[in-house]
């Protein structure tokens, strides 16, 4: 396998993460790539969208969209970052896609921050941080619904997800406190940060 990623895309390193978990990391390539210098013309070729993380599968096939990839590895695995049925399964996915809605915000924004400053929009900026603020307050409210941050092994894509996301408004918004008023979430941060697949893909 082939994992087209760069080192602070919060959306790969869901996949680096999940990989230590499933120990796999010596099956799975890490390839650097910088959708928005040279390579991308030749990266359109893998993904055409040019957006990582993308996977070339074992068949050589390329799968996109890291929830997607999350299913491909967690099967390559035989893991169990995705319950296989019934009320739980549906709750880890929606959990992911909250987790994966607040780091597609925190993208907008980034994005949005690097604009000429006559063309920045606060209003949308305010926009994508009201949503980040919201999702952030249902996990707040949900905490115990997740699995112990002190065990990774244990982990579901709900978890794995939601660190990446934590971490990466720590990494690009730290200004924001986005914590500040949320100390069970806090909490749960501190906790799951000690896991040794944490350390191990926070960018440098
Ligand atoms: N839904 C996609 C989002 C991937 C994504 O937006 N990746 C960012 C990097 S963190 C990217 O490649 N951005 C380049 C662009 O949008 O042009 C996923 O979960 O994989």
């Amino acid at each position: 396998m082939k994992l087209y990623y760069s080192a602070t895309s919060p959306f790969a390193r869901k996949i680096r993460i999940a990989a230590q978990i499933l120990k796999i990391e010596k099956q799975m390539e890490l390839v650097l790539v910088d959708v928005y210098g040279a390579q991308a013309q030749e990266f359109k070729k893998i993904n055409p969208l040019i957006k990582i993380p993308a996977l070339e599968m074992q068949d050589g096939a390329v799968l996109t969209n890291s929830p997607f990839i999350m299913d491909y590895v967690n099967q390559f695995g035989h893991g169990h970052l995705i319950s296989g049925q019934g009320p739980e399964r549906w709750q880890q996915l929606n959990m992911q896609s909250q987790a994966d809605g607040i780091i597609e915000a925190a993208v907008l924004r980034l994005y949005e921050s690097r604009r000429s400053p006559h063309l920045f929009d606060s209003g949308f900026d305010q926009k994508q941080k009201i949503k980040i603020q919201n999702a952030l307050r249902y996990f707040e409210d949900h905490v115990a619904l997740m699995k112990s941050p002190n065990d990774s092994i244990d982990w579901s894509v709900a978890e794995i997800t939601l660190i990446c996301a934590l971490e990466y408004l720590d990494f690009r918004f730290s200004k924001d406190h986005f914590l500040s008023t949320l100390p069970r979430l806090r909490e749960w941060q501190a906790k799951a940060q000690q896991n040794e697949c944490i350390q191990k893909t926070r960018p440098a």
